[in-house]
């Protein structure tokens, strides 16, 4: 059986590189909902019922976990998922917890969708924090659609980049966490905008490894002796020649990194 993994879009593509590191010689299914992106502007519910029609397509192809490479589906309906699916399903956090960890001086930027920012996931783990460092809480509205529109480059997300940072361009900033899996596509571009050299960190890593756990412990992982090369299907409800090949170039930059 597969792994299966899920965004609004093109972004957990950086996820499912990070998982094929973690975990090569494995069956991937990701699906990209990018008909239907962003998630991260719309009503709970919504963000909700979308993820839910995903997962069951990618159910229908038989996996054996899930990994909701996207914060903004954690954040509105992991919980939902987890009580009625009965596979191990990862999801994602904003990397609060290694960004405090580098000890660095100064406040925590997070940049991540609106939906993100004010559930009650987030706000729950900021008060685990909310001690240690400031936190400075930094909605980014239309940056996914940048993103998936071409992969994110060129002189629109410079500007808009720009344009968001004229906020915290004077604070000591300690570093800057990427709670939408879009972002990690573009993380020279935001150390660009913001003009000067800062930690940026993300949670896939921690992911990955979590979905190591989960598997191994339910003896799931495929055997040294089955393994033969790492599959990925890749998967998109906009199906375009275009939308297709953006998939393909994101999974094969992220897997030279
Ligand atoms: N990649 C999604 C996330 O991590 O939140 C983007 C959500 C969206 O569609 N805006």
């Amino acid at each position: 059986l597969a792994i299966g993994v899920f965004d609004s879009g093109v972004g957990g593509i950086s996820v499912l590189a990070e998982l094929i590191f973690t975990l090569p010689g494995e069956k991937y299914i990701y699906y990209g909902d990018s008909k239907n992106a962003p998630y991260g502007v719309r009503p709970t519910e919504e963000v909700k019922a979308l993820s839910f029609d995903v997962t069951n397509k990618i159910l229908e192809k038989g996996i054996k976990g899930l990994v909701v490479a996207c914060n903004t589906a954690t954040s509105g309906a992991i919980e939902d998922m987890r009580n009625t699916i009965d596979i191990p399903i990862v999801g994602m956090e904003p990397a609060l917890k290694p960004a405090i960890a580098l000890k660095n001086e100064g406040k925590i930027v997070v940049m991540a969708t609106p939906v993100t920012l004010r559930e009650k996931k987030f706000n729950d783990l900021i008060q685990c924090f909310h001690n240690k460092n400031e936190i400075i809480k930094l909605p980014c509205p239309g940056l996914v659609e940048i993103i998936e529109r071409n992969g994110g480059k060129g002189e629109t997300l410079q500007a808009y980049l720009e344009d968001l940072f004229t906020s915290i361009k004077n604070e000591r900033i300690a570093a800057i966490v990427l709670g939408c899996t879009h972002y990690i596509f573009i993380k020279e571009e935001i150390i660009k905008a913001l003009g000067k050299s800062v930690d940026l960190v993300d949670g896939n890593k921690g992911t990955a490894n979590q979905l190591k756990r989960l598997l191994q412990k339910q003896n799931l992982l495929r055997k040294a002796k089955n393994q033969g090369s790492t599959e990925v299907m890749l998967i998109n409800s906009n199906h375009t020649k275009e939308m297709l090949a953006l998939c393909r170039r994101l999974l094969e930059e992220h897997l030279k990194q």
